[in-house]
């Protein structure tokens, strides 16, 4: 590759870097410019929005002052979004298929949505004609740790679809694994372990089932199970299961790695609404993460489906997991970043439980009352779900049924409990409409901020354009200041964000361009190397082997290494596009005319997509993303000769 196409500094870098003046400086120096917070004020002209007036006007051009990672739920994609403009920077296909990307399309993204599959399932989706589920439903997106602190390392998410847990790589926001979980069904809650790091990735199964689920017993309830997974994070592997009473809805861990807990609104173990609900208390279950790997060492476990299964069941009263009796049909479970508090949000109950876990290691002990980790309760509202926290003694807790974003305080709730005549609840904001998961900045870690609240609301009613019978949702930005919440942002989110994260942007530092030995296409280099091509160089090989041809071209900005190629009718094809440009933002892509098939390939990136090539004629190939001003004649010819009769 020549070295002209070497140019590494960023269009934002060169003007930063050579500009220096005010005028300039103004509208490209974002970052510099918000740090120094004096310059502001000068460049931004809206002084009467509410959004300038909370100092969180980001002007065109100017970067955000955190990453959101996004769920997007049953779109089954996770999202990037800048905060505080809520601008939407990215969306990164996980459980989905994606028509621009080619994620389910590309070998390379096919590898990792099958790889992962349980034999049966895949037996399942072969009989409805897919290779991998076609949907997704990804609720709680969250980052690896160490030390309590975000690592930037991976993200990780849940499929309660396809009972699947997901890894993205922060240097490159792609997947680069999905597992099924065996046993459990309708991976919900899904936590990253806190401390010492991310170990496990502890996740819920939702939905209760025989034990073996092979159709011998249906309708028999009381022989239902549950399942409660920690994930082996660095290897994607199932680390060990427990089964539980009761089903498992959201989950979170301490930030000593010794607990990890559960939410449960059918500890009734009930199959209708009634049943589900008859009960006033249900519970959180606590997992005493060292006996249970103890128990795994000596051998305390059955293998289910390939996983150590401890029995964590109630009434079995044995070391590995306690039950807490919590009001009513409870939700959200959201660990403080004072290490200590532990909240529960009660949804049918006004009420939050606050545990603390310094008295977990007491309810171990035999005889103990669970309800003795109870430090306080207080009635915050209608229908609690999810708490986030600033870092500095306060909570957040949405109220569905209200509305509204109740502001707390954990101290006085205790005071309370203790029978003081103190109120806790700061403040309530309005919200539109009914919200479920909220998040402060760095909330769910110690470095909490309480720099911005989000709220993502469930309804948006009459609040956008009518577009229909389906409305978006509604998603808001508060600036916090004291007690005071600001709305500052208010807009529409397709189908339908669950939970997001808002992250420092000194915690990951994404990569513009591909490195050449990247693993996602490890693959294509092995069969690279046994067709003597060098992915690295420029290629323009056509290799036939038998019924099988293997395409490799090289694309430069604005030609593919190819401008045409010729198999034969019934051939099985294989096209490796390598994009030798070394610059960022020059994505190339592959489109096949009339054969479902695309491809993003990224700068320095091989993408590789198979096919068979069932019809004669010509087939023009172009490169989508519009990537050079001659990007409409960057294209080429598939030559399909018919079969010799
Ligand atoms: S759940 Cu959606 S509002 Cu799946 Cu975290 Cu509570
Ligand atoms: Cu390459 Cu468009
Ligand atoms: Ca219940």
């Amino acid at each position: 590759m020549s070295e002209d196409k070497k140019i590494t500094l960023s269009r934002r870098n060169l003007l930063g870097a050579t500009a220096g003046g005010v005028a300039l400086a103004g509208t490209w120096g974002g970052r510099a410019m918000l740090a120094g917070g004096t310059v502001a004020a000068a460049t931004v002209a809206l002084p009467t929005s509410a959004r300038a007036a909370a100092g969180a006007e980001v002007a065109p051009g100017q970067l955000d002052e955190f990453y959101g990672f996004w769920s997007s739920g049953q779109c089954g994609e996770m999202r990037i979004l800048g905060i505080p403009s809520m601008r939407e920077l990215m969306r990164v296909p996980v459980f989905n298929t994606c028509s621009a990307t080619g994620w389910g399309i590309t070998n390379e993204s096919k590898k990792i949505l099958t790889e992962g599959l349980l034999p049966k399932t895949k037996e399942y989706l072969a009989a409805n004609g897919h290779e991998f589920p076609p949907n997704g439903d990804l609720h709680h997106p969250h980052m690896s740790f160490t030390e309590g602190k975000y690592d930037g390392r991976y993200l990780f998410m849940n499929d309660k679809a396809n009972t699947r847990v997901a890894r993205v790589r922060c240097d490159v926001m792609k997947c680069d694994k999905i597992i099924e979980i065996p046993n459990a069904k309708a991976i919900h809650g899904l936590r990253p372990q806190k401390w010492p790091r991310t170990d496990y990735i502890f996740c819920n199964g939702e939905d209760e089932t025989p034990m073996v689920n092979d159709g011998k017993i249906l309708d028999e309830p009381e022989k239902y199970v549950n399942f409660y997974t920690a994930v082996n994070a660095d290897e994607m592997t199932v680390a060990w299961q427990v089964m539980v009473t009761g089903n498992l809805d959201n989950t979170d861990c301490d930030y000593d790695g010794k607990y990890a807990f559960s939410t449960s609104y059918n500890s009734e173990m009930g199959m209708n609404l009634s049943d589900m609900t008859e009960s006033d208390m249900d519970h959180v279950v606590v997992f005493n993460i060292k006996e249970i790997e103890a128990g795994i060492a000596a051998g305390d476990f059955i293998e289910l489906n390939g996983v150590k299964v401890l029995d964590g069941r109630k009434g079995t009263d044995n070391k590995y997991t306690r039950y807490i009796p919590i009001p009513n049909n409870p939700h959200g479970c959201n660990m403080a970043p004072d290490k200590i508090h532990l909240c529960i949000a009660g949804k049918l109950s006004p009420t939050v439980s606050v545990i603390d876990v310094r008295k977990l290691d007491a309810v171990f002990n035999e005889g103990a009352d669970p309800r003795s980790v109870v430090v306080a309760e207080p009635e915050l509202g209608l229908g609690p779900l999810h708490t986030c926290f600033d870092g500095m003694g306060d909570a957040y807790t949405t109220l569905f049924l209200d509305s509204q974003v109740v502001k707390w305080n954990i101290e006085d709730a205790i005071k309370l409990y203790n029978g003081e005549d103190v109120n806790p609840i700061r403040t309530k904001a309005d919200v539109h409409y009914q919200p479920g998961h909220n998040s402060t900045v760095m909330g769910e870690t110690l470095e909490a901020s309480g720099k911005y609240y989000l709220t993502m609301n469930k309804f948006s009613k009459d609040r956008f354009l009518n577009v229909g019978p389906l409305k978006p949702e509604n998603e808001q930005l508060f600036a916090i200041d004291g007690d005071k919440l600001t709305l500052i942002h208010d807009g529409p989110t397709f189908a339908e964000p669950h939970d997001a994260i808002m992250v420092d942007p000194s915690k990951l530092n994404p990569k513009s361009v591909w490195d050449r030995n990247d693993p996602m296409w490890a693959d294509a280099r092995a069969q690279a190397e046994i067709d003597g091509v060098d992915l690295d160089d420029w290629q323009e090989e056509v290799i036939r082997d038998g019924n099988k041809v293997r395409v490799y071209m090289s694309s430069n900005a604005p030609t593919f290494a190819l401008e045409s190629f010729t198999v034969q009718q019934g051939d099985e094809v294989t096209i490796y596009v390598t994009n030798l440009d070394d610059i960022d933002d020059l994505t190339h892509g592959f489109t096949l005319g009339n054969h479902g098939v695309a491809m993003e390939v990224g700068p320095q990136a091989t993408s590789s997509v198979t096919f068979i090539a069932a019809q004669p004629g010509v087939y023009w190939y172009y490169c989508q993303w519009f990537c050079h001003a001659l990007h409409m004649e960057m294209r080429g010819r598939m030559f399909v000769e018919p079969k010799a009769s």
